[in-house]
């Protein structure tokens, strides 16, 4: 049963939020199958995004990155069901947008690789990482989903 409650770090960037994209994101998730157990909207601060990109840190595009990052409020977001690490970044497609199929997110709404409106973690490990780095335990809610015997 382990194996269901596995989670992932989704969070809408700045752009994604101005652009209106919030609902839709939630929207793909939710119609999916997987459970939201934590969600709250925040001016990321830059020693969060510091920690949070700390592997892109010897990066060309590090300080832009950190300025998009902090340019307005991002939507931060934990969801939970079985392979939600992996077909979360499946869902949000690649990295550039340009590489994006039509049907992910990043394929449908974006077009540039420095504007590419929500990220999504890449391995269950850097999953919880990242968890444990934008929510405090007591944000994240435990509760039973009446579809779950439905998906599973
Ligand atoms: P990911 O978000 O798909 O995991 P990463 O390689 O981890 O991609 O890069 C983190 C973020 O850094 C990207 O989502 C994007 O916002 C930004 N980024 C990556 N490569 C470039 C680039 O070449 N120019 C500008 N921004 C970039
Ligand atoms: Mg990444």
């Amino acid at each position: 049963m382990a194996e269901l409650k596995e989670r992932t770090f989704i969070a809408i960037k700045p752009d994604g939020v101005q652009r209106g994209i919030i609902g839709e994101v939630i929207k793909r998730f939710e119609m999916k199958g997987f459970k939201l157990v934590g969600m709250k909207m925040l001016h990321a601060s830059e020693d969060l995004l510091m920690k949070h990109y700390v592997d892109l840190k010897d990066r060309p595009f590090f300080p832009t990155l950190i300025n998009y990052m902090r340019s307005g409020p991002v939507v931060a977001m934990v969801w939970e069901g079985k392979g939600v690490v992996k077909t979360g970044r499946v869902m949000l497609g690649e990295t550039n947008p340009a590489d994006s199929k039509p049907g992910t997110i990043r394929g449908d709404f974006c077009i540039d690789v420095s504007k590419n409106i929500i990220h999504g973690s890449d391995s269950v490990e850097s999953a919880n990482k990242e968890i444990s780095l934008w929510f405090k335990d007591d944000e994240l809610v435990n509760y039973s989903s009446c579809a779950f015997s439905w998906l599973y």
